[in-house]
């Protein structure tokens, strides 16, 4: 077939990779490195990405599931998915200086969880057991949240008074299978309370339009993102759902089969939020090397936020500025 000899392309996702919440969570880390010196302890990882973590370590960050693991008196940054307040008392106890990096639109989603349990509110939170963000904002209270992880799952839910049920979700799902999820909470619950705006964050859903776009028209899709990233995951699956014939993840170039390219001439690719775009140059370069030298880039949407650094850091960092 022609296609099989002609040169392949890249088609380019664009908006890709880090988002504000992200930038703001690494550069505290590196500011709190430059300013504190190492070591600086981070609760689990600062953003989920491999390639984020070991360049992180090496330049003095310590990576630790629990604070316990954190010496008393030292200095812990929280990750970007949050903690519940279970873990800020526990670094109060502990003598634990801390930085957070909790993105503000987890943030928000944790206010909102508070509010709803104080008008004593059943809250149906849709999101991943065992994710870091759905422990952080489960813990905002846990005798109000049940989690949802599908739509199947809402056959299971039991609330107090069907007429007082409001849903929130985690920042990082796929928004068409969370609008079902709704829609099927609402066929059970006609009452249902909404968020006052999206859980899903802007970067989250301006990612998913831009693959669901390119995934459309490539016969191969290749997601940048660690295992763990659930924004990168949710890549793939919408990626498959747009219409591509397949779709992998992978950390960086050396991940992917070369067995993958056979008869494909459009190759889309994207990144998740937590992911540096030298990974995605690296898969760019992979695929030149291979048959696919152009690169077009397919742009939905411009993104402009940027979120200040944590209020502790910046005050400390300001000290310095001033002498
Ligand atoms: C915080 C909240 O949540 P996910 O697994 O997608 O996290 P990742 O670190 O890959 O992406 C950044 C992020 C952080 C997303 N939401
Ligand atoms: Fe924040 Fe959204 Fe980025 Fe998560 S993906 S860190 S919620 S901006």
């Amino acid at each position: 077939m022609e296609a099989m000899t002609a040169e392949g392309r890249v088609l380019l996702a664009a908006p890709r990779g880090y988002c504000a919440g992200v930038d703001r969570a690494v550069v505290t880390v590196e500011k709190a490195l430059d300013r504190y010196g190492p070591p600086v302890y981070v609760r689990k990882q600062i953003v989920h990405n491999l390639h984020v973590v070991q360049t992180l370590e090496k330049r003095g960050a310590i990576f630790v599931e629990e604070l316990e693991e954190v010496p008393e008196g030292a200095l812990v940054v929280f990750s970007a998915h949050g903690v519940s307040p279970m873990v800020h008392a526990e670094a109060a106890e502990r003598g634990l200086r801390t930085i957070d990096a909790t993105c503000p639109l987890v943030t928000k989603v944790h206010n909102e969880a508070r509010r709803f349990a104080k008008e004593d509110l059943d809250i149906v939170l849709i999101g991943h057991e065992g994710h870091e963000e759905v422990e952080g904002t489960s813990g905002e209270a846990p005798e109000h949240i049940q989690l949802v992880q599908s739509p199947d799952d809402v056959a299971d839910v039991a609330v107090r008074d069907p007429s007082r049920v409001v849903w929130l979700s985690q920042t990082t799902l796929s928004v068409d299978e969370t609008y079902e999820t709704v829609n099927r909470l609402r066929e059970r619950f006609p009452d249902l309370m909404s968020p006052p705006s999206d859980d899903i964050c802007y970067a989250t859903q301006n990612r998913q339009v831009a693959i669901k776009e390119v995934a459309a028209q490539s016969e191969l899709v290749l997601v940048v993102g660690s295992a763990n990233s659930s924004n990168s995951v949710r890549l793939v699956e919408v990626a498959l759902e747009a219409g591509a014939t397949a779709a992998y993840r992978v950390d960086n170039a050396s991940e992917i089969d070369e067995a993958w390219l056979e008869g494909v001439t459009t190759v889309g690719l994207t990144s998740g939020a937590s992911v540096p775009e030298e990974l995605v140059s690296g898969v760019v370069h992979w695929l030149a090397e291979r048959g696919f030298p152009t690169v077009d880039e397919h742009r939905t949407t411009e993104e402009s936020l940027i979120f200040s650094l944590p209020r502790e850091l910046r005050k400390d960092l300001k000290g310095q500025t001033d002498g």
